[in-house]
């Protein structure tokens, strides 16, 4: 049987963020955004408030919790699985309490000294980022000798913090952080060498959706949407490599380019749902 990736939905509730900032800032529209999703074929839905785009600011706690907490509400109670991207250890613990089963901390811990144990008392998976500095000054942590294995190296450093603060092994995601403290070529570096990370042998997500190290290979007045397409190639292609999941935008995009990779993983139609036309 081929073993997909876990599918991870993007929904944004911020004014800001790169690709779709301001779309689904309205709870209604959010909550509406996070149905589509999981009708595409999402697994679970990453709520975020707060942009981590190269060069913002932060927003405060009262505002971020304001923005996710009743669009994570609302999806868990359809029966979503939820996932908070915060590096707050308030949010995270906010966002639980209204049903969320996962954290997504970018910042794997170091934002918020009391993510750790937030993490460690809950027991939910925790999305461990290779993370640099806040997104305000990312730009300059930008140099490495070899960005593959110093990326593993920085990760395998966090996880010990956690599991030292109490959070199981188990329980952590690696993701290699693209576009944070990264620049264009160092993320095709790391996706070339995917394996290191792999090695590791802890779950790996990938999250290239939408950004600039793919916009470089479209013409210059290609839209953002236009990104989809080498996204779901990204999805396939992380996949092969081994990872455990891809967080994306449009999910549609890579849950098809996924059934292609599973039917010709499988030489055939294997699990996938047929349509007879
Ligand atoms: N990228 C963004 C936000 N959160 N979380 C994880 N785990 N991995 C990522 O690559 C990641 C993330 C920035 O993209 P967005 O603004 O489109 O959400």
């Amino acid at each position: 049987m081929i073993k997909y990736p876990l599918v991870m939905g993007i929904v944004n509730v911020t004014p800001d963020s790169f690709s779709d900032g301001g779309r689904w800032l309205n709870a209604n529209a959010a909550i509406e955004h996070g149905l589509r999703l999981i009708a595409d074929g999402a697994d679970i839905l990453d709520i975020g408030g707060e942009s981590t785009r190269p060069g913002a600011a932060r927003v405060d706690a009262e505002e971020e919790m304001r923005r996710v907490i009743p669009v994570v509400r609302a999806l868990a109670e359809g029966g979503a699985r939820v996932s908070i991207d915060t590096m707050r250890a308030t949010t995270a613990e906010a966002a639980i309490a209204a049903g969320a089963s996962m954290i997504n901390d970018v910042s794997a811990g170091q934002a918020d000294a009391r993510m750790a144990r937030i993490a460690a008392e809950t027991g939910v998976p925790f999305v461990a980022m290779h993370w640099r500095a806040h997104s305000d000054s990312m730009h300059a942590h930008t140099a490495y000798h070899d960005v593959a294995r110093e990326v593993c190296d920085e990760l395998a450093v966090r996880v010990e913090a956690l599991v030292q603060a109490g959070v199981a092994r188990k329980r952590i995601i690696l993701d290699p952080g693209l576009g944070f403290a990264k620049r264009i070529e160092q993320n095709w570096e790391i996706l070339n060498r995917l394996n290191v990370i792999v090695q590791f042998g802890l779950p790996l997500l990938v999250g290239a959706s939408r950004k600039s190290f793919l916009g470089v290979l479209l013409p210059p007045d290609a839209s953002l949407n236009e990104r989809d397409a080498l996204t779901a190639t990204v999805s396939v292609l992380a996949s092969q490599a081994g990872a455990w999941g891809v967080r994306v935008h449009n999910v549609q995009a890579t849950v098809r380019a996924l059934d292609v990779w599973a039917a010709w993983q499988s030489g055939g139609m294997g699990d996938v749902a047929v349509v007879e036309s």
